[in-house]
């Protein structure tokens, strides 16, 4: 029998993060993949459209009017999922009908005064401000609740509603689930190896070098060896940082750096604004800030949709629902690729090439 051959053969591998597995069937990639690439029509987005509620100077449909903001703008969701006020449910021992309560609070911010720009587009000043405002919002968000999810959902098909650039934080009065089983994986780590998972995990990846798309300075971007979505990523601090808010001025300056390098490259992979979501992970917040959390190590993930062009994504149906996430394309192979893109947005070649 053939010797197994990762990049060829049928595996599993576990993700020690979420504790559990994906399985990967390279074998079904016979074929090179050759990029073909169905180029939808590029959208146009007005800079100022009168009507869209999250550019300056707009009244929302709720009535309230946006200041002429000029950087970033944050404001409390108008159709917050979570609520800072309500009545509680009823606590109660039936294990198989259990119920807790949920507090919260939503905001959105947007990163730009104009609606037809994009992170990797904007100058690397103001991306920096936008990674100042999101350290800001964890620390007030962060001292009355446990969990401050920071999250960008980019695209349509990522169920974006609105071009305009933005994100949104959802802070909780509970640990929700998948930060919940990071806390559990990263401690149970610390306890067994006496180091941190993650700082270890980027040391055996700069190492390796086979997954490592880009790094700088102070960060590290990688498609994860147990990456599920097809060009899944993590984005790592070289240091140990526990929560955004714990960067220093140039571990800042170098997210900035990376952020505007990564984003270019996925936006050049296909040659559209590409989707995705993407969210922050550092330690919890709240009773938390007084808890030893130093097993912690602050992440970004982006788990983008796309599998084959700017059209074709994979769908996390069937098996995957039902038995364990499964990926044809290998993360080596995804990394491969991903590196070999240029760092300079295929719309800034287009203005100069016309
Ligand atoms: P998404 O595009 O990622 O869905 O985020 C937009 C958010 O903006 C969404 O949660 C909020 C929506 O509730 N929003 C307002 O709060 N006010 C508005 O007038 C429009 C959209």
């Amino acid at each position: 029998m053939a010797k197994f051959d990762s990049q060829d053969h049928q595996h599993l591998r576990y993700n020690p993060l979420r504790d559990d597995w994906v399985l990967v069937c390279p074998h079904r990639m016979k074929r090179p993949w050759a990029g073909h690439v169905e180029k939808p029509e590029e959208e146009q987005i007005p800079r100022h459209d009168p009507k869209n509620p999250l550019c300056p100077g707009n009244t929302r449909p709720n009535g309230k009017v946006n200041p002429d903001y000029e950087s970033t703008f944050l404001f409390t969701n108008d159709f917050p999922a979570l609520l800072e006020e309500g009545p509680a449910p009823e606590e109660s021992s039936d294990p198989l009908f259990r119920c807790a309560e949920a507090r919260g609070t939503c905001k959105v911010m947007c990163f730009h005064p104009w609606s037809d720009i994009t992170l990797p587009l904007m100058s690397l000043p103001e991306i920096r401000v936008v990674i100042d405002k999101l350290a800001e919002i964890n620390i007030d968000l962060g001292k009355k609740y446990t969990w401050v999810q920071i999250f960008e959902n980019r695209g349509a098909i990522m169920g974006c509603s609105n071009p305009h650039p933005h994100c949104q934080v959802w802070a909780s009065s509970y640990l929700s689930n998948e930060p919940s089983i990071k806390h559990r994986t990263q401690r149970e780590y610390h306890l067994k190896h006496n180091s941190n998972m993650l700082l270890d995990y980027v040391n055996r990846e700069l190492q390796k070098k086979e997954r490592v798309i880009l790094e700088n300075e102070h960060w590290v971007w990688l498609v994860p060896y147990w990456a599920v979505w097809p060009y899944e990523t993590i984005l790592l601090p070289k240091a140990h940082v526990l929560r955004i808010e714990d960067l220093t001025e140039s571990q800042k300056d170098a997210l900035a750096d990376i952020t505007k390098r990564l984003l270019t490259k996925y936006d050049n992979l296909f040659e559209v604004s590409f989707p995705y979501s993407m969210g922050w992970v550092g330690a919890p917040t709240g009773k938390y800030l007084s808890e030893d959390c130093n097993f912690w190590q602050l992440h970004a993930v982006y788990y983008p949709p796309l599998l084959r062009s700017a059209k074709v994504k994979k769908f996390m149906v069937g098996y995957e629902m039902l038995a364990t996430a499964q990926r044809d394309l290998t993360a080596e192979q995804a990394a491969e690729k991903l590196k070999g893109l240029p760092e300079e947005h295929y719309k800034n070649r287009k203005s100069d090439s016309s």
